[in-house]
């Protein structure tokens, strides 16, 4: 084990190794994630921690409740190559966005709590990519089911919708921020989609369920939007609240909407990797998605266990590497690469 792990690493491996239910295992294994240093000599580590934050993923979501019972109406199928949860206060355009952004019909209306279950809807992003949208009631302390927290532990992206035709936007922004807090799922800042802004905050480590989110300011056609943005942009600092990207968007305006489409798909920092079955073309329609830092072991292991359980090694062809180059199972994917896995069959 390498010597340079730190105090904040050693204490949440020790909270994995006692966990006892998939949810405190998961909020672990993310905070090991977190504090194990960021080198070629963790690599290996990081990757195993992935894989079983996966698995713990997998398990939360497939608990089908024993003995028969059904399994609860809440629980929604991951799709596609990554899941974004639509969260806000009531009535701040949540369901119109959803609906703008896919071919899904949600249900719309200018009265609070319109929306009672997760609702997914399949968006279509970058390059082609399929991204899951998860339309959510609201985030309210009293009012919130208990699900709602659940489907925060194990979702790869939040975006944070506030409404900038709203005169009571920073109550309401801080009723949802206070649901977060109050759960401990307070968010963190992503890979920051080219042309966003920001709301600074404050950058200090947190406690909680790390995802990266991305706050939506919406309704920006309405006239009064940039005065609000300013008394948000303030309290949002005054608060403490940490230092998230900020893209504006209306449902009327199909550019703000494209810009919400690619940075839905940033946020969720993954990329697309091709593969091609040795002696032919490559499957240049139908890309691997994968986290960003997954190695080409991870996407042997994506493609089939026994891929992964045989692999020998690889040629790529891809930015960093020339054309057809060897390379072996650490090899760290780069966005767009082309593989040709060669593994022994079982
Ligand atoms: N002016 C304007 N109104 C919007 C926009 N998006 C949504 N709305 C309206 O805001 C109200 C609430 O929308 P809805 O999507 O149901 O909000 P939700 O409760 O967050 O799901 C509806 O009356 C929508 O027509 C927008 O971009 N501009
Ligand atoms: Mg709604």
């Amino acid at each position: 084990m390498p010597a340079n792990l730190s105090a904040d690493y050693m204490n949440a491996e020790e909270r994995w190794r006692r966990a006892t239910d998939p949810g405190e295992k998961l909020a672990a294994l993310q905070d090991m994630l977190r504090a194990i240093p960021k080198h070629k000599g963790t690599e290996k580590m990081q990757g195993d921690i992935k894989r079983r934050i996966a698995k713990v993923r997998d398990q939360m979501e497939n608990k089908k409740g024993s003995g028969g019972k059904r399994r609860p109406a809440w629980v929604i199928d991951r799709q596609g190559a990554g899941q974004v949860l639509i969260a806000g206060p009531p009535n701040s355009g949540k369901s119109s966005l959803v609906a703008s952004l896919t071919n899904a019909e949600p249900e719309i209306a200018d009265y609070p709590f319109s929306t009672t279950l997760p609702t997914p809807a399949m968006m279509r992003s970058d390059g082609g990519v399929q991204v899951q949208l998860v339309d959510l009631p609201p985030l309210h302390v009293e009012m919130s089911p208990p699900w709602l927290a659940e489907l925060f532990r194990i979702t790869d992206a939040v975006a944070l919708v506030l409404d900038l035709s709203d005169d009571d936007i920073l109550v309401h922004t801080e009723a949802a921020m206070a649901y977060l807090e109050d759960k401990n799922l307070v968010p963190t800042y992503p890979k920051v989609p080219e042309g966003s802004g920001e709301l600074s905050g404050s950058d200090l480590p947190r406690e909680g369920t790390p995802y990266p989110t991305l706050v939506v300011g919406s309704k920006v056609d309405d006239d009064e939007a940039e005065l609000r943005l300013e008394l948000l942009r303030e309290m949002w600092e005054e608060s403490g609240y940490p230092r998230l990207p900020l893209i504006l968007v209306s449902t009327m305006d199909e550019d703000s909407l494209d810009d919400l489409r690619s940075a839905l798909w940033i946020i969720l920092d993954r990329i697309r990797v091709y593969t091609r079955p040795p002696g032919r073309d490559p499957e240049l329609s139908a890309p691997f998605v994968l986290p960003r830092g997954s190695t080409v072991l991870d996407l042997a292991y994506d493609i089939h266990k026994d891929v992964g359980a045989g692999f020998k090694y690889a040629r790529a062809w891809g930015e960093d590497t020339f054309d057809a180059q060897m390379v072996g199972k650490d090899y760290v994917l780069t966005d767009g690469d082309i593989l040709e896995i060669h593994a022994d069959s079982q």
